[in-house]
C-alpha cells in the first residue's frame, strides 16, 4: 500500500490540532522540530526568529530559562504566528491527574496558555491523560505520549510501548501522537515524533543516542525529527537547520513514493 502524505492523513484526525500540524508540514515542506534547549530568554527568542521559517514546531524546556518572564511566552507566540510553527513544551508530565492539571494550567509558566503541544509519560496510567485533557481540550491543545525514549538503558520495553498506544487509543481527540524511536501503529492519524537525531549516528556523554533523519523516517517510519544540539551548537544554526530540514523532507518524500 502507498504511504499517505501528511495532508491525506490529516483527514483521519479527530484532533483539530493534529490536523493542523500535518497540513502545516506539507504546506511549509518541513518535518523538522527544533529543540531550543537554551537557558536565556533572548537566546530562545533569537533561535525562534532565525529558525522559524525552517521548522514545523519549536520545542522548549521553559523551566531551564534562568530569566523567565511571561513576556517571553507572549513573544514566542507572536513569532510562532509570524513564522507559522507550533509550540511544544517538553514538560514530560508524570504525576496523577489532579497534580498535572495544576502543573499544566498554573504555577509560573501557565503552560496551557501558550504551548500548543505538551508531552507526558504514560507510566501513571490513564488518569494523567484525563487530567491534562480537562485543561487542554477546551483550548484545542494536543498531548504527545512518551512511548520510547532515545536514552541508553531506558525501561520502556515492548509491553510498555504497547500499553502506551492502547492508552492513547481511548483519547485520540486529545492525544495526537507519540515520542518514539519507531512508528507504533499504521493508523494514519497518529503523529510519531523522534528525538535523538543527528546527521551522524553516535551518542553523548550522558546516555543520549543519535540516529539519522533518514533512519528515523524511512527505516523506523516516524514523521517528525526533533533536533537540539545538532543545530543549536553549530556555528551557523540556520545553515545547519536547512541541512536537517532537507534530509528529513527528502526521506518523507521517498517514503511517500513507496
Ligand atoms: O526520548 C527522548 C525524549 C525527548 S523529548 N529523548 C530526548 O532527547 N528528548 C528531548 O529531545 C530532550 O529532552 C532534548 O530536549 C532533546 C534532544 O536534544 P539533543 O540536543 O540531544 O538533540
Amino acid at each position: 500500500m502507498r504511504h499517505l502524505s501528511y495532508t491525506e492523513r490529516a483527514n483521519y484526525c479527530l484532533s483539530p490540532l493534529a490536523k493542523r500540524l500535518l497540513q502545516l508540514m506539507d504546506e511549509k515542506q518541513t518535518n523538522l522540530t527544533i529543540s531550543a534547549d537554551v537557558t536565556s530568554a533572548q537566546k530562545l527568542l533569537e533561535l525562534a526568529d532565525q529558525l522559524g521559517p525552517e521548522i514545523c514546531m519549536l520545542k522548549t524546556h521553559i523551566d531551564i530559562i534562568s530569566d523567565f518572564t511571561p513576556d517571553l511566552t507572549h513573544t514566542l507566540r507572536k513569532l510562532a504566528h509570524q513564522h507559522h510553527f507550533l509550540l511544544f513544551e517538553d514538560r514530560k508530565f508524570a504525576d496523577i491527574g489532579n497534580t498535572v492539571k495544576h502543573q499544566y494550567e498554573g504555577g509560573i509558566y501557565h503552560i496551557v496558555d501558550w504551548a500548543d503541544i505538551i508531552n507526558a509519560h504514560s507510566l501513571p496510567g490513564p488518569g494523567i491523560v484525563q487530567g491534562l485533557a480537562q485543561v487542554g481540550r477546551k483550548k484545542n491543545r494536543g498531548l504527545v505520549l512518551i512511548a520510547e525514549m532515545s536514552s541508553a538503558g531506558h525501561f520502556m520495553n515492548v509491553d510498555y510501548i504497547r500499553s502506551t498506544l492502547k492508552m492513547a487509543e481511548h483519547t485520540s481527540d486529545f492525544v495526537i501522537g507519540f515520542i518514539t524511536q519507531h512508528a507504533l501503529s499504521a493508523d494514519p492519524h497518529w503523529i510519531h515524533m523522534t528525538p535523538g537525531i543527528k546527521l551522524e549516528t553516535g551518542k553523548d556523554a550522558l546516555g543520549q543516542q543519535y540516529i539519522t533523519p533518514k533512519k528515523a523516517i524511512l527505516e523506523h517510519g516516524t514523521d517528525i525529527i526533533i533536533v537540539g544540539r545538532g543545530i543549536i551548537a553549530a556555528t551557523d544554526p540556520v545553515a545547519e537547520a536547512r541541512k536537517y530540514r532537507e534530509s528529513g523532507w527528502n526521506a518523507y518524500l521517498k517514503r511517500c513514493e513507496k
